[in-house]
């Protein structure tokens, strides 16, 4: 098996300390460090998306492939600085108010930074003024937000009032998700996009990075 192939292979099923050691070896061999995030990492990355979208794997696989990529993408990271790879754009990411899941938000801040963007990851009950602040001081594009309770989900449009107090809604693009989130719900707050997994979450920045670039 071809040693990119082997990194998507061992990437799913978890293998962090394989992944790594591959990564390295084939940065040895003197291939493309984007051939090696593209065709190795994220590839493998997009397959347990799918899977784990078709319920063929569940959360701990996808936790434990999403180390192995983490592991991976570490190895490769100067690499790719070196090369002078620009950031697809940088997002802004967190748990809104009162909400203390993260398993979810932290695939869709993997599958981002997998997708090529700069992630700033606020954590968990975060406010409306943090994702605020914390766009305007990186110059980020995108705000996601993550909720899992039908209690939170309110706190998203906090988000957007803040946003149209300070007279920026126009400069950013708004994305929520979470499992009681819904498309609906999206459009009823204002947000611009929902998206219902990591994986259309990082399709959907990515078109839109690209359509605004
Ligand atoms: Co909580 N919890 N929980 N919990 N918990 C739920 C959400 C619940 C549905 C369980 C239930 O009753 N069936 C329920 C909510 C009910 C409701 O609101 N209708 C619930 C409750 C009630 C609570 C507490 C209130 C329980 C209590 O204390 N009485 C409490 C609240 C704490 C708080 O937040 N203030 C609580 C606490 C916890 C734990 C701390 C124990 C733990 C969280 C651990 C952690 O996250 N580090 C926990 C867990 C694990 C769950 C369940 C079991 C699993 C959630 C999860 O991680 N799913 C959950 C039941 C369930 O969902 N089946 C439940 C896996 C994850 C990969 O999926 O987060 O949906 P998800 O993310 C998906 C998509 O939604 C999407 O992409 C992800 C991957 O594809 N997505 C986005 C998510 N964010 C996105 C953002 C985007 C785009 C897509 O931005 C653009």
């Amino acid at each position: 098996m071809a040693i990119i192939e082997e990194i998507s292979a061992y990437l799913q099923k978890g293998r962090a300390k394989n992944v790594k050691t591959l990564v390295q070896q084939a940065m040895d061999e003197g291939i493309d460090p984007k051939v090696i995030l593209n065709d190795g990492l994220l590839a493998g990355m997009m397959e347990i998306g799918i899977k784990f979208k078709n319920e063929e794997v569940f959360v701990p696989d996808v936790l434990v492939a999403a180390r192995a990529m983490n592991m991976g993408i570490a190895v490769l990271e100067p690499k790719l600085a070196e090369v002078g790879n620009e950031p697809l754009g940088r997002v802004v990411i967190g748990t809104v108010k009162g909400d203390l899941h993260d398993i979810g938000k932290n695939l869709v801040n993997m599958m981002l930074r997998g997708a090529g963007f700069e992630v700033y990851d606020l954590g968990v009950d975060v406010d409306a003024k943090t994702f605020v602040d914390k766009a305007e001081e990186v110059g980020a594009s995108i705000i996601c937000q993550s909720a899992l309770l039908t209690t939170t989900m309110p706190n998203m449009e906090e988000v957007i009032t803040e946003l149209k107090a300070r007279g920026l809604r126009d400069k950013y693009v708004v994305m929520v998700g979470g499992a009681p989130v819904t498309a609906k719900f999206a459009e009823e707050i204002g947000a611009d996009y929902y998206t219902e997994d990591a994986t259309s979450a990082a399709e959907t920045a990515k078109k839109v990075a690209l359509k605004t670039a």
